[in-house]
């Protein structure tokens, strides 16, 4: 597979860009080889500037659950733009959106709009901390809410992709007030919640992991989760932003039927576009200036582009049927990969949540951190390159989610299937 123009194209982005990346789980150092640059999307494809095509199973990480370049969405981003890309002052749309939100999302009353999940975890923490009137918060070992200088402790996606165990620049100070605790265990929990007694303003975290790849929360733990911070006056955090609008048009904690006091949002309430938001109950955003002290703000957020796409976008996923038909494509995925390892003798663990899924490659059961760190990342790296040189993009990177999008047409799926089978054979 002809990759020149690639090479060339990151030989010149790396003198200007460290990494040559915008976000280092781009770069391909951890599979080997350099990224491919893409040129543009359609549906379920993406082409690189050398002119391969891959059936896409990164979607920009999540937010393309229509696929690239929907139509719809590209005609609402255009009508926007012709009126004006930013005001910095109120518009209908943003009130359209949070209405959205606020219907769609049980433990939303009002909501946000900001710029990236990182704001939002950030704002939601800030928020949390002046509702409460405490410093300490708990984060669980593997999720990642974005690169917020206290919650890059023990954090998932590129962190842990790249092995680190925190971040550098990250006074020890800032992360003084940061416990952790790993996922699926609500008895670590109490523990630590005891021994910091009326000092934990709240708990956050991924209802579904999803940036350690895919790992589902144990039956009843988040119930237990819901009980345990209920009793000790915590603010309970989702953080949303991968499974918003994706495992369900409620996210997981419709999904799951547990409802925390407040949620943060991203990727697809963005349809593509840069967005965050965080919301919760009303009570706890009225503390949220210039209603409350608690002081947040962007010059971009709610900007109509964003705002366009992202209604565009939702008001696609309440139609009828369509996560029944994530559910069906990614089962069908799911199921034809299990088979090939099953048939090949090859060690692995295989997870998915609606439309998210992962393949480890372990013997062991992956039920927190710990389990996904157990997985053979060179062994995906045979993988990755298998698939990639068939024409399939999974991210590069053992700990990222892969996702089906509603544009995986059946032959995308087997076809898919057909060229795991095949690099499973060989690994
Ligand atoms: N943190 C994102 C994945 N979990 C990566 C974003 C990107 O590289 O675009």
């Amino acid at each position: 597979m002809e990759s020149n123009k690639s090479l060339s194209a990151w030989q010149k982005s790396q003198q200007y860009i460290p990494g040559g990346v915008n976000s280092p789980v781009r770069n391909f150092s951890k599979v080997g080889e350099h990224p491919r640059f893409i040129d543009r999307g359609a549906g379920s494809k993406i082409y690189d500037i050398d002119g391969n095509e891959y059936i896409d199973y990164v979607a920009s990480w999540g937010p393309l659950v229509l696929g690239h370049a929907h139509p719809d969405v590209v005609k609402a981003v255009n009508a926007a733009a012709s009126r004006g890309t930013s005001f910095g002052a109120p518009t209908t749309l943003e009130t359209e959106l949070a209405e959205i939100i606020v219907n769609a999302v049980p433990s939303i009353e009002q909501v946000r709009l900001v710029n990236s999940g990182t704001e939002a975890t950030m704002s939601a923490i800030r928020v949390a901390r002046g509702y409460t009137g405490r410093d300490k918060i708990i984060k669980i070992d593997g999720c990642y809410h974005g690169h917020v200088d206290y919650l890059l402790a023990k954090a998932g996606s590129g962190v842990a992709t790249f092995g680190l165990s925190d971040s550098g620049g990250v006074p020890e100070d800032f992360a003084r007030n940061t416990l952790t605790v790993p996922f699926n265990d609500p008895e670590t929990l109490k523990t630590t919640i005891e021994a910091n007694a009326d000092e934990v303003a709240c708990l956050i975290l991924e209802p579904i992991m999803g940036n350690m790849g895919i790992i589902p929360p144990r039956e009843g733990y988040l119930n237990e989760l819901r009980e345990i911070t209920e009793q000790h006056g915590i603010v309970l955090i989702f953080d949303e932003v991968i499974t918003g609008f994706r495992v369900a048009y409620g996210g997981a904690q419709s999904y799951y039927g547990v409802i925390p006091d407040m949620t943060c949002l991203g990727k697809i309430i963005g349809g593509g576009l840069p967005v965050g938001a965080y919301g919760g109950k009303r009570e706890i955003m009225q503390c949220v200036a210039p209603e409350g002290d608690v002081y947040q703000a962007g010059t971009l957020s709610g900007n109509p582009l964003a705002v366009s796409a992202g209604i565009t976008t939702l008001k696609k996923l309440a139609e009828p049927g369509v996560y029944e038909q994530l559910e069906s494509r990614a089962a069908t995925l799911a199921s034809g990969l299990a088979e090939a390892t099953q048939k090949h003798g090859i060690d692995a663990w295989h997870s998915r949540v609606g439309s998210m899924l992962m393949l480890y490659f372990t013997s062991e059961s992956v039920t927190d951190a710990d389990g996904a760190r157990t997985a053979d990342t060179e062994r995906f790296r045979q993988y990755f390159w298998g698939l990639l040189e068939r024409g399939v993009s999974v991210a590069p990177s053992q700990f990222e989610a892969g996702f089906v999008s509603l544009v995986h047409s059946e032959e995308d799926i087997n076809t898919t299937v057909q060229a795991a089978t095949e690099v499973i054979a060989n690994l």
